[in-house]
């Protein structure tokens, strides 16, 4: 058996728990009513969505934390219930009133929980819906993962669990995980969702349980439907019952819902309109008051202990199970049912009827436990035994030692991506621990994007073994590719989000399985846009990884149109918490990735550095983008002067001198054509500067904090472009150039008021050799030459041709 847990809790525990639910409800609801009407300086925003969607899972979430869950399982809590999350970690002793006195405003408790702002211990973040869903599911792999490998064995293995919105389901990512949790053979994951059957806007199709049901159950799951409570069994076991079974059974969603807000007497009126005249039915319903009415004909479920102590008790398997587990939005409060629910909130009438309801005296609301009946002693006793909270929960890893330099051949042409697929192939080859750790993963462009000789030493990760066809059919082929749980490549399906998700939980494994994973993820860079939300919130849960977007820009020449990227360079610059990188030769990539290597590992707090004004300290994700353009190499000996500049971002190929007229900025593969530029323009243009940029991200952080720290009254800090720019005249023009948007450089100007003209791509879509493609956008040597001329006039330049 995997976990099973207490399915017959006495009724003393039973008792405590219905005491719990309670306290969970209120203390959730009053969280959100004091954010609105209660909390000074309210800026008469009011808090959407919470109140209605937390109510539907105040039962769930009470049976998970109080008595099901164990230290070692990992929650992802639908947004919205948030304030139930809260409540239920104030009552273990693991969040401040103050906290929850602050829900949503400065440092308070977060809207959505966040396992990087939240003090509480949040497992995933939550708030993009789908992604956290998601992310259970990768984490359930990657937890397969480190133990198939002999790590972390002393631990227990956890439950990946995820409270999913109904509505939430619509989201495609969902899908597209489920499908290559399939094929990965998942465990141990278990989604619950939330069936109240309402989303923001409306009330959901009929019947969509059973699409769910069919879906879940065509990928291996396990389904179990919780529909009815102890009550409601009850009452269909009663003569009569059946037929108000099938009653519930057919009833409509929209209906259903109306009635519950309605309440009892509307109930009595539509059940004896309907199914009054059936005797046994009559009796059934006549014997209950209108309050016993409203309480069996609500008694879902999802809102009652016992049938989800049972349900969740009784799970003896690891197969991943989905639990569809009906609710009623806003269950308990006022609003219960109603489709505009969503966003609805307590008046302050409604609020004190709630109070008086709970036992709860004024001043007393934020207290554990008023109002209840249970005394408090043997509450707290309870609390203490929970076993959720009897481990640590938040795991650490070591740093793994990281080589000062990556061995690489570098040929005398090469393009960035053969290089990258070179220095893996170098770690590949060797025993040392950061090629243990590595794990690389691709959504099916493993070879396209230069993995394959990496894969071909270290094999394909599964947990069964299976070898490669064609090699024991001895038919030749360049990949020799078995799976085995030694195996250090995840091959992922298509789906860009996947891989985006998969690195948020690979990036994650020191603090959730206490074990330090290396993850690389290969695509292709304009496919970063297809999984940028989920890429987005890996960086907001402080997932370390090493992202290799490759081939990029229109440099990808032939391949076509609609693989060229733009914007790429500019989400580089602007995602935070990736720290993004475009090298154009070999040996600056090879310091960039032994760099990263130590980078994504880095976790103290840190103010910023006085040498170049970066956060480096506290590390993050790193992405490198790369591209399969060939380029004739600089034969050169990395300096640890250069080293440092090509991580800071910036460094002289060519310092400008004394008399500079123009300097020209380039990045990653357009290299050859600033510097046959600088040739051009050599004889009418004085002491032109050639300024390789390798990380125009690092470079504009850099500078931006060190004009910060100066407005703060540090009147010497200096970030490394300002230094590298100090000495240029300032009537000098510079010409930047980048294969993306030219924005990305533009920025350079502004550093010390030069003036500069900003070359780039802006439009995309036209197919062509790289020449043709250069020439068409404006980003060849002639364009940077005609640039020149016009951001530093001086005599004309001869070797300038008319521009097309
Ligand atoms: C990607 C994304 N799109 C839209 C939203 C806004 N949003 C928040 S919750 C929600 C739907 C809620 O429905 P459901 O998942 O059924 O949860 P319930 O409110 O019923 O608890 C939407 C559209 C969001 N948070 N994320
Ligand atoms: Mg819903």
């Amino acid at each position: 058996m995997a976990h099973g847990t207490n399915t017959n809790p006495s009724a003393r525990e039973l008792a405590i728990l219905r005491e719990l639910e309670k306290k969970v409800l209120w203390l959730a609801s009053w969280t959100i009513h004091h954010a609105n009407h209660l909390r000074e300086n309210v800026d008469g925003v009011k808090v959407g969505g919470h109140q209605a969607s937390s109510a539907s899972l105040a039962t769930i979430m009470t049976t998970l934390y109080f008595d099901v869950l164990r230290p070692q399982d990992r929650v992802a809590v639908k947004p919205h219930a948030s304030p139930i999350y809260h409540a239920i970690q104030y009552l273990l002793g693991r969040q401040s009133r103050q906290k929850l006195e602050d829900f949503r405003g400065y440092k308070g408790a977060q809207s959505y929980p966040s396992r990087s702002k939240d003090a509480d211990d949040v497992d995933f973040s939550t708030g993009s819906v789908g992604l956290g869903v998601a992310q259970t599911l990768f984490s359930s792999l990657v937890q397969d993962y480190v133990r198939a490998h002999g790590w972390g064995l002393q631990r227990s293995e956890g439950r990946m669990i995820a409270l999913v919105g109904d509505a939430e389901l619509d989201e495609g990512n969902i899908f597209e995980a489920i499908l290559e949790g399939w094929k990965q053979g998942l465990r141990n994951c278990w989604w619950i969702i939330d069936y109240n059957r309402q989303s923001l806007d409306a009330v959901i199709r009929e019947g969509l349980w059973a699409r769910f049901e069919a879906l879940f159950q065509a990928f291996g799951w396990d389904v179990v439907i919780l529909k009815y409570g102890a009550l409601l069994q009850q009452a269909f076991r009663e003569p009569g019952g059946e037929r108000l079974r099938q009653w519930i059974d057919n009833c409509p969603n929209q209906l259903y819902s109306a009635l519950v807000f309605q309440g009892g007497a509307a109930w009595r009126r539509r059940l004896l309109d309907e199914i009054g005249d059936q005797g046994d039915v009559t009796r059934l319903i006549e014997a209950r008051s209108d309050e016993e009415l409203a309480r069996l004909m609500t008694n879902l479920a999802g809102h009652d202990l016992p049938s989800l102590i049972e349900a969740f008790g009784k799970v003896d398997h690891e197969r991943p199970i989905c639990f569809i587990c009906y609710t009623i939005k806003g269950f308990g409060l006022p609003f219960a049912g109603h489709k505009d629910n969503h966003a609805g909130l307590m008046t302050p009438a409604q609020a004190e009827s709630l109070r008086a309801a709970m036992n709860i005296r004024p001043g007393h609301e934020w207290d554990k436990f008023e109002g209840l009946e249970i005394a408090r002693t043997e509450l707290e006793q309870f609390l203490d035994r929970v076993p959720f909270a009897a481990g640590s929960r938040r795991h650490d890893a070591a740093r793994i030692e990281v080589p000062a330099d990556l061995p690489v051949t570098i040929q005398s042409v090469m393009s960035t991506q053969t290089g990258f697929g070179a220095l893996l192939n170098e770690l590949g080859r060797g025993k040392n621990a950061i090629a243990e750790r590595i794990v690389t993963a691709s959504p099916d462009v493993t070879v396209s994007t230069n993995l394959g000789p990496w894969v071909n030493r270290r094999g394909l990760f599964a947990r069964e073994s299976l070898a490669d066809t064609f090699k024991s059919e001895r038919i030749p082929s360049t990949f020799a590719w078995d799976f085995s749980p030694k195996g250090q490549h995840i091959e992922l399906g298509i789906a860009e989000m996947n891989l985006f998700i998969l690195l948020s939980a690979l990036g994650l494994s020191h603090a959730i399985n206490g074990e330090r994973l290396i993850p690389i993820g290969t695509l292709y860079d304009p496919f970063i846009q297809r999984g940028l939300d989920a890429l987005n919130y890996a960086c907001y849960q402080d997932a370390r990884f090493i992202l290799v977007a490759t081939p990029s820009g229109i440099t990808l020449a032939p391949e076509g149109g609609a693989h060229q990227s733009i914007a790429t360079p500019l989400i580089g610059l602007a995602q935070d918490g990736l720290a993004a990188f475009e090298p154009a030769f070999v040996d600056e990539l090879a310091v960039i990735l032994a760099f990263a290597f130590d980078y994504i590992q880095r976790d103290a707090e840190a103010e910023a550095s006085e040498r170049n004004w970066l956060r480096d300290e506290t590390g993050g994700a790193v992405y490198l983008r790369l591209s399969t353009r060939p380029i004739e190499q600089i034969k050169r000996t990395m300096t640890p002067e250069l080293r440092q500049a090509i991580v800071d971002g910036a460094y002289w190929q060519r310092p400008p001198g004394p008399n500079c007229q123009v300097v020209v900025a380039y990045a990653g593969a357009v290299v050859p054509e600033a510097i046959q530029a600088v040739g051009l323009m050599a004889e009418d243009r004085r002491d032109v500067g050639l300024l390789a940029v390798t990380s125009a991200d690092r470079l504009n952080a850099g500078w931006t904090a060190a004009q910060r720290a100066r407005e703060r009254g540090l009147v010497h800090a200096r970030s490394h472009i300002e230094k590298l720019l100090a000495d240029v005249p300032s009537h000098c023009g510079i010409v930047s150039v980048i294969d993306g948007h030219p924005a990305t450089l533009a920025w350079l100007g502004a550093v010390h008021g030069h003036r500069v003209r900003a070359l780039g791509v802006e439009h995309f879509g036209q197919t062509g050799s790289i020449p043709e493609l250069y020439r068409h956008y404006g980003i060849d040597a002639n364009a940077i030459v005609a640039a020149a001329a016009s951001a530093a006039p001086g005599r004309p330049i001869r070797h300038l041709k008319a521009l097309p």
